[in-house]
């Protein structure tokens, strides 16, 4: 009797204290989770840290790649790249500002990095002591300004953080990534005394709504511990959104999962946007110029209209766009990232109705120059047209309802059609709302 008690204690107590396995989440209670995410299409991706000092260069020389690498791809060691991080001042730093220039962009959710593969957090940090408040003279918690004002607008503040860690003695990896010279470096230890201390603090400090993972690939970490990371996030804030970064799932810069049942819950498409559409939920993280870390020469821009012909090709596959700034050492949004942000806003402005919440359809293209999204109700179909050769438009897979009048987003009066044969003609109208992309919105049956 006594034994059976105790075995009933014992069992009682595991179903309570049994990590629950959130990666067999209902589909119906994901897509609840999901949905703010999903309609919110439009995000803006923050890398910024201590690399914006040299911001490309060292020793009076360009080094070659992505800003954020500096300290890997110029070798430089520890003891010098602090100095980066005691001259990180960014006294211009303004965070209502710069939710005003995501928000008047349009975009409706901001992924900053907490920290990134070099190990420098941007928050007050209890558990580090290579922190903004503790190694560098601003001596501002950045990431609690930014969630002050991220909340004040109704934009949802999310955190960009890297597993690999190019400072943490433990963290030394056995791939090439081997900048601490640490005799025995104890990963599960860095894991359990250092990473989830930090990520619980974020948490509970900024409740951020979704946690991007990245430089999950060294060797130290699996998909093992990223499901088990996973869960733990979870169990603490059953909302939390994360990317697919947290395990191994991943298929390189392509982005999608490589296995069924990976962890995370959303693939991660980088500098590559989807061939079609995905059962599957993805953000594509694309940069403005060629560098996510500000790198001063690095003007390469993308046009404003290069940048919304993005934004359209994602949202008709059904995917989000996470454009990223990469803000100078003075605080400051690079003035070509601020341009072409309030250009894609002024197109928004007019057209949002066929990019937020809508859904991707089967056929979500036709020909190089219609894309094609659907409102939730199923109601309207949005051709958004990106080119046109005259004023008329011919579509071969959606018709108007008959009867119904077709409207294009930004103008007042309906526009002529007919079908002629088994395509509907539109004729545009000759003075059109928006310099490139105009959203023809038609009644379905
Ligand atoms: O190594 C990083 C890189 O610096 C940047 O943060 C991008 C953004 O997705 N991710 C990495 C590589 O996949």
């Amino acid at each position: 009797m006594k034994y059976r008690i105790l075995l009933l204690a014992v069992l009682m107590y595991n179903t309570a204290f049994a990590q629950k396995d959130y990666t067999m989440e209902s589909k119906a209670d994901k897509d609840a989770r999901m949905q703010w995410w999903r309609d919110a299409t439009f995000g803006m991706f923050i890398h910024w840290g201590a690399y914006a000092v040299p911001a490309g260069i060292y020793k009076g020389k360009e080094v070659q790649g992505v800003g954020e690498w500096i300290m890997h791809t110029a070798n430089i060691p520890i003891p010098e790249y602090e100095a980066y991080v005691r001259q990180f001042n960014p006294q211009q730093f303004n965070a209502k500002e710069w939710v005003r220039i995501a928000k008047q962009a349009g975009m409706k959710y901001i992924v900053i990095t907490s920290k990134h593969h070099d190990g420098f957090g941007l928050w007050d940090s209890r558990v580090s002591s290579y922190d903004i408040m503790d190694a560098s003279p601003f001596k501002r918690d950045i990431l609690k300004e930014l969630s002050e004002a991220c909340k004040a607008e109704g934009i949802k503040l999310c955190f960009y953080h890297s597993i690999m860690d190019w400072h943490q003695p433990d963290a030394e990896s056995k791939k090439e990534y081997t900048h601490q010279h640490t005799e025995k470096p104890d990963w599960n230890r860095y894991r359990d005394t250092y990473m989830k201390p930090q990520l619980k603090e974020l948490l509970e400090k900024y409740d951020p709504a979704v946690l991007w993972f990245d430089g999950e690939w060294i060797p130290e970490w699996t998909e093992e511990q990223g499901k088990e990371l996973y869960n733990w996030l979870r169990a603490m804030k059953p909302d939390l959104i994360i990317n697919n970064r947290v395990g191994k799932g991943r298929q390189g810069m392509q982005g999608m999962n490589a296995y069924a049942h990976a962890a995370g819950d959303f693939g991660t498409p980088e500098q590559e946007i989807l061939e079609g559409t995905s059962d599957t939920d993805w953000e594509s993280c694309m940069t403005m110029n060629d560098s996510w870390g500000f790198k001063k020469n690095d003007l390469n821009w993308k046009s404003s209209k290069m940048l919304i012909d993005n934004l359209i090709d994602i949202a008709a596959k059904g995917g989000n766009y996470l454009l990223n700034v990469g803000p100078e050492s003075t605080g400051l949004i690079p003035q070509a990232s601020v341009e072409r942000l309030a250009e894609m806003g002024k197109w928004l402005n007019v057209n949002g109705e066929a990019i937020y919440a809508t859904k991707a359809r089967k056929q979500y293209k036709e020909g190089d120059q219609v894309r094609f999204t659907v409102s939730k109700d199923d109601q309207f179909t949005y051709a958004i047209i990106t080119g046109h050769k005259d004023y008329k438009v011919l579509l071969q897979s959606v018709k108007p309802a008959a009867g119904s009048k077709v409207r294009m987003l930004g103008v007042k009066s309906p526009l002529p059609w007919k079908m002629v044969g088994d395509q509907v003609e539109i004729q545009l109208p000759l003075k059109l709302p928006t310099d490139y992309a105009w959203v023809l919105k038609i009644q379905n049956n």
